[in-house]
């Protein structure tokens, strides 16, 4: 008999009240979820596509496959990050993944967020808060559910989400053949990318990249680290360094219309500029079709991004906090008003629409 007391809760390390920190065993409560959810299939969803993602899914994919379940991954968005890009040609993820778009309904899956836990992520579109998850293994702060209702929920604090899925598969000492070598580099560059080239990685994060990379090769990994960066990068820069506006310690700034495929391009360049001397928060923005994408730093370790972000931006925004305490987050808002009204040529006025709306939120009000 499922006994939801003994599996539900495998450690949160923000919750409301009565939570606890798990970091051992965790590898055993998995299992039991999988054992007692199997008749349906497992579905895994991606909503930011990056490497962390793309690992965490794969693995855990494999993980579930292991354990007897059956499981299917999908992604929303677009694979539109040259890195991305890369590891789906590298190791054929197209045939791994399906799009998001390709679904009419999340009806008879057992739904699992890796690298995420909000069921209210716009990515989501329709299946948004349609579903409640089954499995959730996540590095962010702000979920949106309660985690004792996730039969599986583990949300710790590492710098990245694939550093968990190389917990659980060391503690039941799985080992990938030859052809599961790609979960590997996948996982090593989760790890990888999402402690800044393992600047930001805490201890967890160093030991489970040290596991995962016993055996793999260093070319081949930097292949995937050293990936070429298109023309629209370089072109972004420049628009972001134009227009960059700094009040005290703050800097506000945007990359003005982009195309989806340039998107990740926000975050790049966010990370770029708060390396600047004297800079601790940044804020850089893009128009995407109807939508404001927003992506931000913090270095100042007495804000706290996720409020800052959340006061802000609604709960259309995140954060998360690196082991080495820089925040990073993310917004993304509607620019509904302007659907029939934007053209060609009024873009630029919409844009300094925005950018004066943006500039009241993130600098301190003037006495
Ligand atoms: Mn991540």
């Amino acid at each position: 008999m499922f006994d939801i007391d003994k599996w539900s809760w495998y450690g949160c390390l923000f919750p409301k009240e009565g939570g606890k920190t798990m970091t051992t065993n965790i590898a055993s409560g998995l299992k039991g979820v999988i054992d007692n959810f199997n008749e349906k299939p497992f579905l895994i969803v991606v909503t930011q596509v990056d490497p962390d993602a793309l690992g965490s899914a794969c693995g855990l994919a494999e993980i579930i496959r292991i354990l007897g379940g059956k499981v299917e991954l999908v992604y929303c968005g677009y694979v539109a990050h040259p890195q991305n890009r890369a590891i789906f040609n590298r190791y054929n993820l197209e045939t791994v993944f399906k799009s998001i778009a390709d679904f009419t309904t999340f009806d008879g899956y057992n739904v699992c967020l890796v690298d995420s836990s909000t069921i209210g992520d716009v990515r989501l579109g329709p299946f948004k808060r349609t579903f409640k998850p089954v499995i959730v293994i996540d590095h962010h702060r702000g979920h949106d559910f309660e985690c004792p209702e996730v039969p599986y929920c583990l949300i710790e604090e590492v710098g990245a989400c694939a550093t968990l899925i190389v917990e659980i598969i060391n503690e039941l000492n799985l080992v990938f053949d030859e052809s599961k070598k790609y979960l590997s580099y996948l996982l090593a560059l989760g790890i990888y990318t999402d402690t800044k080239s393992l600047i930001s990685a805490g201890e967890r994060d160093r030991t489970a990249f040290g596991e995962i990379t016993k055996n793999i090769s260093e070319t081949e990994l930097s292949k995937m680290i050293e990936y070429p960066l298109p023309d629209t990068y370089y072109r972004n820069m420049k628009h972001a360094l134009q227009r960059m506006e700094q009040r005290g310690s703050r800097v506000l700034t945007n990359i003005g219309y982009i195309k989806p495929d340039e998107g990740d391009d926000l975050s790049t360049i966010a990370d770029l500029l708060i390396r600047h001397d004297g800079v601790s928060l940044v804020v850089v923005w893009g128009v995407i079709g109807d939508k404001v994408r927003i992506s931000s730093r913090n270095r100042d370790i007495s804000v706290s991004l996720l409020t800052f972000m959340k006061e802000r931006f609604g709960e259309r925004s995140g954060a998360k906090l690196t082991p080495d305490g820089r925040g990073e987050g993310g917004a993304i808002l509607d620019l509904n008003f302007y659907t029939f009204w934007l053209c060609d040529t009024n873009r630029s006025v919409v844009a300094d629409a925005v950018n004066l709306k943006l500039q009241s939120l993130v600098f301190p009000t003037e006495e």
